[in-house]
């Protein structure tokens, strides 16, 4: 990639320091995903710092265009690059979006809306959108040019909720400066570790089972996990009470390491065994305002904690747990996490139960109509470690409150290792079929028309042909 235009960047900033600066009355549309809550949140504890009057509203993509612009300032976060936003303005209106999804305007554009105009994203200025920065980080930049880096905490939230280290096994480009900054303030803790999800919360013996990337024999199963760190020599307890992966010292995680890196040479073909160390190592981020064991501790749960939310509808719960409330609103935080845990995993049985997933040649998937479309890629996730790795899933399902479906694709990281981007794909073969798609290499979706369905999932096995694994 190209050098990355810092200094433009910086302009654009500056710019947008004096919109916000000179409003009074601002409103903040924000996606209703885990990086658009935490971008919404951070905003408003940044306006909130101004005593400025604001409204913030959580929305889906669709909804944008028929919005009516009534404040002084309107601010689009996480969204907007891809929208019509330009249609909106009018003559007394502000705009500023800050987003980082591929941009559908060209940078110099404010001749060609009516009002005041900024968008700042960060393809403008070289920057990759899906692992530099997210739509959270956008925001906290803005915040920045104001002095708030204790901000910056949201900005990591938000990238790992927008799954910006997945690939990497930790954060890159602006991202670390992010870092950098809720470091120096001592907001976050970082360093190596197994990337195994639940670090703060799931005993050890359970975490481990859910690794899901490559099936192993302690995939799905706990007895199996247990006996092998009963063989490493790795107590299970402290007491009465279940050891954490956070509770290991680094000799047994060395250990884990390294058997894990055996099961894993043993079931991966030989020449994707130099990826296996990222899949079993990675950056974590601990909160350290966050109480041990707590679900907002690691990033990688408070995300999950966000997500529970925003798909069971309820932005406004993390929204409050964001801007500080530790109480009842954390409670309920946690209610709808555990509920979210336990659809998912009805969900999954009744997947599974009827041998619901169907194999092509070079995909498989699985037709999830009692899903709700706001899990559906969720689903699908969990579900690889049933079906087979070395193929990408698809699950998909009608679509709640309006035409066509909604189709969410999983695979193994090893098969971005090795170059597939099946965001990209996904974005050509859905346009195809009248469909919009994209997202991240290893985790990505699209809306289509309803009877073209087959249609795409034959187009696509078709086009996988030779590129996965074998
Ligand atoms: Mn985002």
């Amino acid at each position: 990639m190209e050098t990355a235009n810092y200094e433009l960047m910086k302009k654009a900033y500056s710019k947008a320091h004096d919109m916000v600066k000179n409003s009074e009355d601002v409103k903040i549309y924000s996606h209703i995903d885990c990086d658009g809550i935490t971008a919404g949140s951070l905003l408003s504890l940044m306006l909130d710092e101004f005593e400025k009057d604001h409204e913030v509203e959580f929305i889906n993509l669709d909804k944008i265009d028929g919005l009516e612009l009534e404040n002084e300032l309107t601010i689009f976060s996480d969204l907007g690059s891809g929208q019509n936003i330009d249609k909106l303005g009018n003559s007394s209106s502000k705009i500023l979006i800050l987003d980082h999804h591929p941009p559908l305007r060209p940078q110099v554009y404010d001749n060609h809306v009516s009002g005041e105009f900024l968008e700042i994203n960060p393809h403008y200025y070289k920057l990759d959108g899906s692992q530099e920065v997210s739509g959270g980080g956008m925001s906290y930049l803005l915040a920045r040019t104001f002095g708030f880096y204790d901000l910056s905490w949201l900005g990591i939230l938000s990238a790992v909720g927008d799954m910006q280290n997945s690939l990497n096994g930790k954060l890159v480009g602006l991202n670390r400066n992010i870092l950098s900054d809720s470091v120096q303030h001592k907001l976050v803790s970082s360093g190596n570790d197994l990337s195994i999800y639940g670090r703060q919360t799931r005993p050890i013996f359970v975490a481990l089972s859910y690794f899901g990337d490559v099936n192993l024999p302690i995939t799905n199963n706990r007895n199996e996990c247990i006996h092998m760190l009963k063989e490493l020599g790795i107590p299970t307890k402290k007491g009465k009470k279940a050891r954490t992966l956070s509770d290991l010292n680094q000799e047994e995680k060395g250990k884990i390491f390294s058997e894990l890196v055996k099961m894993l040479s043993r079931e991966v073909p030989k020449r994707y065994i130099k990826h296996v160390p990222k899949l079993i190592a990675g950056e974590y981020y601990d909160f350290l305002d966050e109480k041990k064991y707590s679900p907002l501790r690691d990033a990688s749960e408070f995300s999950t904690a966000v997500n529970a939310c925003s798909r069971h509808n309820h932005p406004e719960i993390a929204f409050n747990v964001l801007k500080g409330d530790r109480g009842s609103y954390l409670d309920e935080m946690e209610y709808l996490t555990k509920e979210h845990r336990i659809y998912l995993a009805k969900k999954m049985d009744w997947v599974r139960e009827e041998d619901r997933i169907t194999q092509l040649q070079n995909l498989q998937y699985f037709e999830g109509s009692e899903i709700k479309s706001e899990v559906i890629g969720t689903v699908a996730g969990m579900i690889l470690s049933y079906g087979d790795w070395r193929k990408p899933i698809i699950g998909f399902t009608p679509v709640a409150d309006g035409e066509g479906m909604k189709l969410s694709l999983r695979c193994s990281r090893l098969l971005a290792y090795e170059g597939i981007h099946f965001g990209n794909i996904i974005r050509k073969v859905a346009g195809k079929f009248g469909g919009n798609g994209g997202g991240h290499s290893v985790a990505c979706g699209a809306y289509i028309p309803e009877d073209k369905m087959e249609k795409f999932l034959v187009t696509l096995d078709e086009y996988l042909h030779g590129k996965i694994l074998t």
